[in-house]
């Protein structure tokens, strides 16, 4: 990794036009390290990047640092070539949506991520899907690097693990708990930033809680089952985190799985595990992740349908 950030310096001192971006539908993780990045980089190489992102930023995160620096890539002059397309924390190709342009245009590109990628796409690749969000990649290039931070980078480099780790729940190994003590001694308000993401509309948590309230269980009460509706997917803020957290805590739930009928025949699908790996589950229908938390978006296919795969691909587990 130490090589490959090194090369990563001089592409950043050379690049005189900068894209950045994540996943569509961004995330904590996902949006917090975009906009850290682009800040890193001003900060320490004066060059100004231009964020995009795909899809919808939840309300959840209209709060963060820098949040107004981050733009809908069709406001974006689409035919630009930038000299360098940074790709953070996006897991598949398929997950990249309309900014893949940019990276398909870029005279290079490079991508720091810490998800479970068999193909990954760029020229130079910062990877590493032992850490327990990009957000954590990002900090250990900022002090390899000595780059110089602030306020709002260390809230964003917060934000981003706080969110991908569920305050800590799913964290792998201390990595992030001691960035995060790094990042509190160095002014980091926990209570803050979880506060500032109490933003949620109210259809979107009783959404939320109506999806839980109606949870079926399968195979002795292991897996749960919550499903939304096309009605009320177009209520929801974010993900369902919220759902997956609340069924998780009933006693003998193993595997927690949310269906989310996004259009007619397209179903998301949020798969969650108590111990044993699911991420092989999601390949399989298409997705991918992380060992105990991952998802996948099913096309062609009824919510109907998609739940009876889903019991069959749980049977023995
Ligand atoms: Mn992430």
């Amino acid at each position: 990794m130490e090589k490959n950030i090194k090369i990563f310096d001089e592409k950043l001192r050379s690049a005189k036009s900068i894209v950045v971006m994540a996943h569509k539908n961004p995330d904590g993780d996902a949006l917090c390290s975009v906009l850290a990045m682009a800040q890193l980089i001003e900060k320490n190489y004066g060059t100004r990047c231009v964020c995009v992102y795909d899809g919808n930023v939840p309300d959840y995160l209209d709060n963060i640092p820098l949040r107004n620096n981050a733009h809908c890539w069709d406001k974006v002059d689409v035919k630009k070539s930038f000299d360098l397309a940074i790709l953070l924390d996006y897991g598949a190709e398929h997950q990249v949506g309309g900014p893949l342009t940019f990276v398909q245009n870029a005279k290079y590109v490079v991508e720091i991520d810490h998800h479970i990628n068999d193909n990954p796409i760029a020229d130079l690749c910062i990877d590493d899907d032992g850490a327990d969000a990009t957000g954590v990649i990002l900090y250990r290039i900022m002090r390899n690097l000595a780059w110089r931070d602030d306020a709002d980078i260390r809230d964003l480099l917060a934000i981003a693990i706080l969110t991908d780790t569920g305050n800590f729940k799913f964290a792998h190994n201390g990595m992030s708990l001691s960035i995060m003590a790094d990042l509190v001694d160095g002014g980091v308000n926990i209570h803050h930033l979880v506060e500032l993401m109490n933003n949620k509309p109210r259809k979107a948590v009783l959404v939320e809680a109506a999806a839980a309230a109606g949870a079926e269980f399968f195979y002795r009460n292991r897996l749960a089952i919550a499903t939304i509706s096309r009605r009320d997917y177009r209520n929801m803020d974010g993900r369902g985190e919220m759902i997956l957290n609340i069924l998780g805590q009933i006693k003998g739930v193993e595997y927690v799985v949310l269906l989310k009928e996004q259009k007619e025949t397209q179903i998301g699908i949020s798969i969650r595990s108590r111990s044993v790996a699911i991420d092989k589950i999601a390949s399989a229908f298409g997705g991918g992740g992380h060992e105990r938390a991952a998802g996948a978006v099913v096309r062609g296919d009824t919510l109907e349908n998609v739940h009876k795969r889903i019991i069959d691909a749980f049977k023995g587990m």
